[in-house]
C-alpha cells in the first residue's frame, strides 16, 4: 500500500478532548474518529488493527472448540421480558419501536438470544457440550462514555456461551475458556491477571475479570504479589493454580476478609479486557431451555458466558505498548508489518529501490505501507513512529546508490544497514 493513496488523516497536535494516551494516539494516528459520545468510525488503519485482534480472538476460540455464529444487533423486547432482565437493565439499554409498534432494543449482550436458539434446537444431553460465540457490536448507553474506545457506548465484543448437562461439565467449560483467554491475551502481547469480580447485570456467583495493569485503568484492583512473577506460557495446569491465588476487583475485595498478608497485597489500577461468568440455569430456566439426560430426567441446561472487549483491546494494547513518539504494535496485531520510507521521493535511484522493496515484500506476503510522498524526512520519521509499525525500512539517495537499506526496529530503536536481500530475509522470516 502506498501512503500517497492511503487514507491516513494523522494529526500533528494533541487533540484536546483526549485524556489518556491511547485515545490521543488513536486520534493522532488516524485510526478512529468520534461520531457522537462513545460512538466511533473506524478508519483504514484502525480497522486493520480491530480486524486483526478479532482474528486472533477467533483463532483461539476455534482452537478451544467453540463455534462461531453471528446473531443480530437488534433484539425483540419480548425475549428480555422472558428472562426478567428487560426492566432491570434500565437506562443503559437503548430501546425503540419498529413500524409495527413492536418494542425492540439494540443488544447490550446476547444471553437471551443464544438461549432461545439453543432451546429451539437442542433437546438431549447427547448434543452437549456446546460453546457458541460471535463477534458483534453491542450498545450500552453508558452514563460516562470516556477514554475513546475504552468505554464506548457502541463497542465490539466477542461473546461466547457454553451449554452443559451438569455443573461438572459447566465448570470444565468455564476453565476451558479461562485458559483460552490467557492464551488469547498472551498472543496479543498482554499480561492479564484473572480476578474475582462482581457479576452485575449478567448474574451468577462465579466470575473472573481479566485485567491488565495500567495507571489509566478504570478499575481499582487488589492482588497477591505472586502474580507479578507469573510469566509462564499458558498451559492447562495453570488454571487451578491461578484461580487459587488471590486477586479481586474493588467491588469484590473486602479488606476485612482478605486472606493475603498486607505486605504481599498489591493495589493497582487495571483495564478489564475480558470477563467470564458461570450462571448455571439463570437463563435456561427462565426461557425453558430444557434437555433430557441419560436417565430420562429433564433439566434446564447449565450455562456460562464469556466476553472479550475487542474494540477496547485496541486502546488497551496501546496503553501497554507505546513511547513518547507513538504506538508500538505487537507483531500479532500490527496493521502492517513494515513501514517503507522513501527519503527522497522523485530521486530516480530512491524511487526504484523503494519500488523494488515494496514489490519484493508483497511477493513474500509481508504487509507493507510505503511512504512514497514528497515530504520532509523528519515528518516521515515522525509519522512512521506515530503509527507504530514493528519495522521500518529506510532508503535514502546515498544508500540507494550503494545498494543498501536501513532497517529500524520500532520497539528497540535499533538500526542496522544491510543489503535489500538481507533485509527481506529478516522481514519475511
Ligand atoms: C459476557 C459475554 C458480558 O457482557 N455477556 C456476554 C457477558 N460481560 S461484560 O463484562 O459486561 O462485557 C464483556 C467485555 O466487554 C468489554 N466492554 C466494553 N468495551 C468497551 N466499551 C464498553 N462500554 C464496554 N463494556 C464492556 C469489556 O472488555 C468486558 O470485559
Amino acid at each position: 500500500m502506498r501512503l500517497s493513496e492511503y487514507f491516513l488523516p494523522v494529526l500533528r497536535e494533541n487533540p484536546q478532548e483526549a485524556q489518556i494516551v491511547s485515545h490521543r494516539l488513536m486520534l493522532r494516528a488516524g485510526m478512529v474518529r468520534q461520531s457522537s459520545a462513545g460512538i466511533y468510525s473506524w478508519l483504514p488503519l484502525g480497522t486493520r488493527v480491530l480486524l486483526r485482534i478479532a482474528q486472533v480472538v477467533r483463532e483461539e476460540m476455534d482452537a478451544a472448540g467453540c463455534q462461531e455464529v453471528l446473531m443480530p444487533t437488534i433484539q425483540p423486547a419480548e425475549l428480555w421480558r422472558q428472562s426478567g432482565r428487560y426492566d432491570g437493565y434500565g437506562k443503559e439499554m437503548l430501546r425503540f419501536r419498529d413500524r409495527h409498534d413492536r418494542e425492540m432494543l439494540y443488544g447490550p449482550t446476547n444471553e437471551e438470544q443464544i438461549t432461545e436458539i439453543f432451546r429451539d434446537s437442542v433437546k438431549s444431553y447427547r448434543d452437549l457440550p456446546k460453546n457458541l460465540y460471535h463477534i458483534q457490536w453491542k450498545f450500552r448507553d453508558e452514563v460516562r462514555p470516556r477514554f475513546g474506545v475504552m468505554r464506548g457506548r457502541e463497542f465490539l465484543m466477542k461473546d461466547g456461551y457454553s451449554f452443559d448437562w451438569d455443573y461438572v461439565g459447566a465448570k470444565k467449560s468455564y476453565d476451558n475458556m479461562f485458559l483460552a483467554y490467557l492464551k488469547t491475551f498472551a498472543r496479543l502481547g498482554l499480561v492479564a491477571i484473572p480476578m474475582r469480580a462482581d457479576t452485575g447485570q449478567i448474574g451468577g456467583d462465579l466470575s473472573h475479570e481479566f485485567q491488565i495493569l495500567a495507571e489509566t485503568g478504570e478499575s481499582e484492583v487488589f492482588y497477591d504479589l505472586a502474580f507479578d512473577s507469573l510469566r509462564a506460557a499458558p498451559h492447562p495446569d495453570m488454571v487451578a493454580e491461578l484461580q487459587s491465588i488471590y486477586a479481586a476487583t474493588e467491588e469484590k475485595h473486602d479488606p476485612a476478609s482478605c486472606p493475603v498478608a498486607p505486605e504481599r497485597l498489591r493495589r493497582a489500577r487495571g483495564i478489564e479486557i475480558g470477563h467470564i461468568f458461570y450462571f448455571g440455569t439463570k437463563y435456561s430456566a427462565a426461557l425453558g431451555a430444557i434437555v433430557t439426560g441419560p436417565d430420562g430426567e429433564q433439566r434446564p441446561v447449565e450455562s456460562g458466558s464469556y466476553g472479550i472487549g475487542v474494540s477496547r483491546l485496541v486502546g488497551a494494547i496501546i496503553e501497554a505498548s507505546h513511547d513518547a513518539n507513538g504506538i508500538i504494535w505487537p507483531d500479532s496485531v500490527a496493521p502492517f508489518k513494515v513501514g517503507l520510507i522513501n527519503l527522497k521521493a522523485g530521486d530516480a535511484a530512491c524511487d526504484r529501490a523503494c519500488g523494488e522493496m515494496e514489490a519484493a515484500l508483497t511477493r513474500a506476503a509481508v504487509s507493507v505501507l510505503h511512504d512514497d510522498r514528497d515530504e520532509r524526512a523528519g515528518a516521515k520519521f515522525a509519522t512512521m513512529d506515530l503509527i507504530g509499525l514493528p519495522w521500518q525500512v529506510i532508503i535514502g539517495p546515498k544508500a540507494a546508490q550503494a545498494g543498501r537499506v536501513e532497517l529500524k526496529h520500532r520497539k528497540t530503536g535499533e538500526r542496522q544497514e544491510l543489503s535489500p536481500e538481507a533485509a527481506l530475509q529478516r522481514l519475511a522470516g
